[in-house]
């Protein structure tokens, strides 16, 4: 997997993801997880991604594997969503490549047309190609018996509301989307025992069930990963789960800027057709 990324030739230079999602859901520690896993080894917690707890600018970040060689993709992290987190509307404007890197994020307002942090003639480098929620399944119940609040467990109804809303946008630009379901370990005893037993937990599947009907996304674009966390050392098992969500990330992001090249086709993007989860 690691190798196919190295193939990766975009027609952009960087593909650019984005992730967000509420306050600790995982978004800067999934990003570390990446730099890790490329880089093939643990890095230093002092400068590490995951160290700042609360993102409040546009910051993106690069990768490079261990020959040092920089890989065509990059990931923008934004500060939380929700309760005195980003502005909704600001996760449109950097759907469209509108906000600057290193904008500090207003909850209160949106980066509007003439503040220096805006960008107003954005470029293909500059969009997203690929968004993507991440949720965190921690204290999750995907209990269906009783209305939003149980089925949704933390997630309070107006973050699923903030994030429909969003997803809406997402689709009507035609950047492809998909949800990202982190903290597995804490939703699953079996899987934090070994998390190769992702794609067959039943508890795991039903949170992914229950996201997917709380957001109106397919269970093809769910991925549930474990990120680095507490641990000391790579993990090949982990190390294979957040390649091959990563993977296909970038096979979304690519498929879509290369629809833009067509614009017949741009505003559809394939799902997979693959079964990811196999229940035992
Ligand atoms: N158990 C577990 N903890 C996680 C996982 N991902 C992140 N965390 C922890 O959750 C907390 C918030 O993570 P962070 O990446 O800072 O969230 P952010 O606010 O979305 O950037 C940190 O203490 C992480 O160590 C995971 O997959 N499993
Ligand atoms: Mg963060």
């Amino acid at each position: 997997m690691k190798e196919n990324l190295r193939k990766l030739t975009p027609a952009v230079e960087h593909l650019r993801i984005l992730v967000i999602g509420p306050v600790r859901a995982g978004k800067s520690s999934f990003i570390q997880s990446i730099k890790n896993i490329l880089l093939d080894k643990m890095n230093n917690l002092a400068c590490a991604v995951a160290g700042t707890s609360f993102t409040k600018e546009y910051k993106t970040y690069q990768f490079e594997d261990e020959r040092e060689s920089d890989l065509p993709f990059v990931i923008s992290d934004v500060m939380g969503l929700g309760d005195s987190g980003v502005h909704p509307r600001d996760i449109i404007n950097a759907l469209k490549g509108h906000i600057k890197e290193g904008y500090k994020f207003n909850p209160a307002q949106p980066c509007l047309e003439n503040d220096e942090g805006y960008n107003s003639c954005p470029t293909v480098n500059d969009k997203v190609h690929c968004l993507v929620f991440v949720i965190p399944l921690d204290n999750f119940t995907a209990n269906t018996s009783n209305a939003d609040e149980k089925t949704h467990g933390r997630m309070v109804k107006n973050l699923i509301e903030m994030m429909q809303d969003i997803r809406y946008k997402a689709r009507d630009l035609g950047i492809p989307h998909m949800l990202l379901l982190t903290k597995v370990d804490l939703a699953c005893p079996h899987v934090k025992e070994d998390i190769k037993l992702i794609y067959r937990s039943k508890a795991i599947y039903r949170k992914a069930q229950a996201c997917s009907d709380a957001l109106g996304v397919p269970m093809s674009c769910i991925f549930p990963v474990k990120n680095y966390h507490d641990e000391k050392q790579l993990n090949p098992d982990m190390d294979a789960l957040l390649l091959f969500t990563l993977t296909h990330i970038l096979n979304y992001a690519n498929d879509f800027v290369e629809n833009v090249k067509e614009p017949e086709g741009a505003g559809d993007h394939n799902e997979s057709t693959e079964t990811f989860f196999s229940l035992t």
